[in-house]
């Protein structure tokens, strides 16, 4: 193995930098005529795709990386569609490996796999676990109402709320629960959710994505899709008590679902698909300009939890 990477030597021509995947300052001393940035950490702006990654090192998105002593340092591609559009951007977040992304009028940050297999398949067994029924074999949407309340889970007071549509009472196409610090109610949709105190399992992933986001989140709502046919229809996160800019924490464990923002005026979309891990992170100005939803996808059998973490300002 070299102890450096080289990229064949056309990839390295600054017209084709984005076929070059990274960049080492310290291996790449005594090559300053490949690399005419050499020794200094180049400005990620002269070269579009190019990603500072702290110091001395940087990368640069492209597909020809030799094998080589850094092939655990693959070039990370965004799993999913974003258009290159003026206003969409992303670049690789080193520190909090994700995707920082930039869409018009909004900000997002995206890891695919924030918390691994092992937390992830823990944090789905603790939202479900109950004292009577195993919750790997139940068919939950077969289980009456009544019986849902019979259920004693261990960790989360799981409701089936419902709401007013056109004047009738309506369940809900999902199951919700909502914690939070304080007795403060939250009303979105026309429905008061009163928080109930925070557990360990919520506070760890609680604290393991203020960093990130961060902010100290201060309430989650928590939704349990028992399958493909449970949704969330089209909104936006933007209740007064959310603050001007509300920064939302989304995070998924179990099913793969698609999360699909709409712009509000011209309708465009952007399909980002959440998996058992993922954490997906809102900003800016984007609920002002964007709504969201979670389509229901048939196909799709088994349950779904995710978390959306927020700050109540009032
Ligand atoms: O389930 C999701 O990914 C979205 C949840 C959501 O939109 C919300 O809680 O406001």
């Amino acid at each position: 193995m070299s102890p450096y990477f080289l990229a064949d030597s056309s990839a390295l021509k600054k017209d084709k930098l984005d076929n070059v995947r990274c960049y080492f300052e310290g291996f790449f001393e005594g090559h300053t005529k490949i690399l005419s940035f050499s020794g200094e950490t180049p400005n990620p702006s002269a070269f579009p795709g190019l990603k500072t990654m702290g110091s001395g090192t940087a990368c640069i998105q492209g597909s020809t990386m030799t094998d080589d002593l850094f092939t655990d340092l693959q070039q990370k591609d965004l799993p999913f569609f974003l258009p290159s559009a003026s206003g969409y951007s992303s670049s690789w977040n080193e520190n909090y490996q994700g995707f920082d992304l930039a869409i018009p009028n909004g900000e997002l940050f995206y890891a695919e796999t924030f918390f691994d297999p092992k937390e992830s398949d823990r944090s789905l067994e603790y939202f479900l676990e109950n004292d009577t029924n195993d919750w790997r074999a139940t068919d939950w949407r077969a289980l009456e109402r009544e019986q849902l309340s019979e259920v004693r889970f261990k960790n989360i007071e799981w409701q089936h709320d419902k709401l007013m549509m056109y004047g009738k009472e309506t369940y809900l196409p999902r199951y919700s629960a909502w914690y939070g610090d304080s007795d403060k109610p939250y009303t979105y949709s026309g429905l008061t959710l009163h928080p109930k105190p925070w557990n360990n399992g919520l506070l760890t992933i609680k604290d393991k994505i203020n960093d990130v986001a961060d902010v100290e989140f201060n309430s989650v709502l928590m939704n349990w899709y028992r399958d493909g046919n449970d949704y969330m229809g089209w909104h936006a996160d933007d209740e007064k008590s959310l603050g001007l800019n509300p920064v939302i924490g989304s995070v998924n464990f179990g099913e793969a679902r698609d999360f699909v923002l709409r712009r509000r005026d011209n309708a465009e979309k952007l399909v980002i698909p959440v998996k058992h891990g993922t954490l997906l992170v809102m900003r800016g100005e984007l609920q002002h300009f964007w709504e969201h939803s979670v389509p229901k996808r048939t196909k799709r059998n088994h349950d779904r939890i995710n978390l959306t973490f927020r700050v109540i300002k009032l």
